[in-house]
Order: C-alpha cells, then sequence, then structure tokens
C-alpha cells in the first residue's frame, strides 16, 4: 500500500520532488525503500526545507553510506562529511562568462570523476541563496544515451577516455566545458588575486582511464559515462578527432529534454545518481552570498584505473588540512 506520507511528484524533463515525508520518516524501512526506488527512477531527487544538517546527514544516508570527500580543503572543518560549496571560507573563482563576471561557476561534471571510482551519488543542500542566478543543473545521460544514432552507440561500444582534474578557470576551457568565452578576472577585477591556479590539488590526481558508457549497476541502463570538463581524449583517437566527438556528444546531452535547472530556495536538498546525472553551477554575481553544503554517496562500482599503471598515489604529496 502506498505510504500517504510520502508523494512522488515527477518534474520536467526528469528528477522527481519529494513531498514529505515528515522529519526522521526515512528511518521506517518501507519509506526508505520507496525513496531509494524513486531515486533510481527518476536519477534527481528534490527534498524541499531540509532545515538542519542533522536532517541532510540522516536523508543522505538513507541511500547509503557517506564517504569523505578527496579534498580536504572544501571538508567542514566540524563534520567532514559535509562540503563547503561557495561559502566565505573559501576564496571564490572569479569567471567572465562571455557577459556577466561571477562567482562559482562550475562546468559539466560527475562527483569524483578523476579518481578510479566515481561516487554513487551526493546531497546538496543550499544554505544560502542569491538574489538571482547560483542555479545548479542536471542532465539525464540515461535518457541521452537512449536517444543516440546506432551507429553512435557502436562507436562507443568498449571505448574508454583518458580523464584528468582540472580545477582552473583556464585548464577548463576546452570542448565539452559549456562556457566558450570564459577568461580569468584581471587584478583590477578580482583584487584578491585573479585566478587561482592549484597545481597541488591537481597534482594529487593522476589521470584516470574511465569507459565512456556505464550499465548502471542498479537499474541496467546504459548512461554516456563522461564528465566533460575532465575528459583529455578517448583512447584510439587523434586530439582532434576525440574533441569532435566529445563536443557531439556534449551538445546532444545537453538538449533541453534531458536538462533540469534548479532555481534555489534556502533548505532545498537534491539528490542526484551520479552514475546516471552530471551536474553544472551557473554561477552568480559577485558580492551575493551564496552556501551549500554537500555529502557524498559511497560504493559506485570502480569502472576506472589509473592511466599510468605506475602511479603510486600514495607518495604523492599530501595537501595542507
Ligand atoms: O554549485 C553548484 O551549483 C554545483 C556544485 C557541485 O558541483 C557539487 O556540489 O558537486
Ligand atoms: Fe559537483
Amino acid at each position: 500500500m502506498p505510504d500517504t506520507r510520502l508523494t512522488i511528484q515527477p518534474m520536467s524533463p526528469f528528477g522527481a520532488e519529494v513531498i514529505g515525508p515528515p522529519a526522521g520518516a526515512e528511518s521506517d524501512p518501507e519509506i526508505r525503500a520507496a525513496l531509494y526506488e524513486a531515486w533510481l527512477q527518476h536519477g534527481i531527487l528534490l527534498f524541499r526545507n531540509v532545515d538542519s544538517v542533522e536532517r541532510h546527514l540522516s536523508l543522505s544516508r538513507s541511500f547509503g553510506e557517506l564517504e569523505v570527500h578527496p579534498f580536504p580543503e572544501i571538508r567542514c572543518k566540524d563534520n567532514p562529511l559535509l562540503v563547503e560549496i561557495g561559502g566565505k571560507s573559501r576564496s571564490p573563482a572569479y569567471v567572465f562568462d562571455g557577459r556577466d563576471m561571477k562567482v562559482g561557476v562550475l562546468p559539466w561534471h560527475r562527483d569524483t570523476a578523476y579518481t578510479p571510482d566515481i561516487c554513487k551519488g551526493a546531497m546538496l543542500r543550499m544554505v544560502e541563496v542569491p538574489s538571482s542566478g547560483g542555479e545548479t543543473m542536471f542532465a539525464d545521460t540515461a535518457a541521452a544515451y537512449d536517444d543516440l544514432p546506432a551507429d553512435i552507440k557502436a562507436k562507443l561500444e568498449g571505448l574508454e577516455y583518458r580523464a584528468t582534474l582540472r580545477i582552473t578557470v583556464i585548464a577548463q576551457t576546452r570542448p565539452g566545458a559549456f562556457w566558450k568565452t570564459v577568461r580569468a578576472a584581471t587584478p583590477e577585477e578580482d583584487p584578491q588575486g585573479g585566478l587561482r591556479t592549484n597545481a597541488t590539488t591537481e597534482a594529487r590526481y593522476p589521470s584516470v582511464v574511465h569507459p565512456a558508457v556505464l550499465v548502471h549497476p542498479e537499474s541496467g541502463r546504459k548512461c554516456i559515462f563522461l564528465s566533460p570538463t575532465y575528459v583529455d581524449c578517448f583512447l584510439g583517437m587523434a586530439q582532434a578527432e576525440s574533441d569532435a566527438f566529445l563536443e557531439y556528444l556534449v551538445a546532444h546531452m545537453l538538449k533541453p529534454c534531458y536538462v533540469q535547472k534548479h532555481r534555489w530556495a534556502v533548505n532545498d536538498a537534491i539528490l542526484w545518481d551520479n552514475r546516471r546525472v552530471m551536474h553544472a553551477g551557473c554561477g552568480n554575481k559577485l558580492n551575493e552570498p551564496r552556501k551549500g553544503l554537500r555529502t557524498t554517496l559511497a560504493g559506485s562500482v570502480r569502472t576506472g584505473r589509473f592511466f599510468d599503471t605506475g602511479a603510486n598515489v600514495d607518495a604523492l604529496p599530501l595537501m595542507a588540512d
């Protein structure tokens, strides 16, 4: 019998809003199972009025074990299972997107896709929302896969790509990033120092190889398994051919019929299935607060391997915590 305390309201073109459950109801195994099923079916779930860290953690945990994020710099000091997105504790990367100078712009990616074990999912809760902008976009790569022409599906069969973490704006300006006209701020525009490079962070994560298509371990659906910002090259293709193929696939995945754009309200929380969904931050105007807290769900399938099989990750320098 359906639980009347829980309504799953589908959104367009994909995802669903969860109306209810009352705080703490997720400890009920039946409600937990219904939420999990809805998450697998819809790819992203929106919860409203998640008004405390405890509730955020409790909801996140009902979808699986949480993991500590690989970036020490963005972990919350008082709870390493949470990372801070935006907020005042990090110096923002200023980006000119061709029209406005913005902070918080994040090109299309999957979380932790620069490691061999791409995480299963993540739940972002917004605690400060700017007066305009600051949306997050999500793209359904399972529906996008389904609609590909047969010859492209055949080309993707068994295809792998090399991926490398890029966290600096200029390094992200490449095919597949969702802006083309990006530039870093000048010192006048960003008195704190303009574009910050973070070579130490990037050096910590050696390039990895992932399959271009993932058979979702739970739903069995095929997903275009790209994290476009990090893709260097499809293996076995010349760079120009690889760039053109990546541009084609990204343009396909970003058709409006696969993209959900969420305008946040305070205490909205969205859980995404990182195996199926990629996401991007639209950024917002300078000098407006925006702060999110995010959990990360452990327990993906290991799809990746290090590109350089001799990479000794343990020998790499650790960042200051
Ligand atoms: O800031 C955003 O809109 C997206 C943040 C993000 O990519 C994440 O929380 O993983
Ligand atoms: Fe992300």
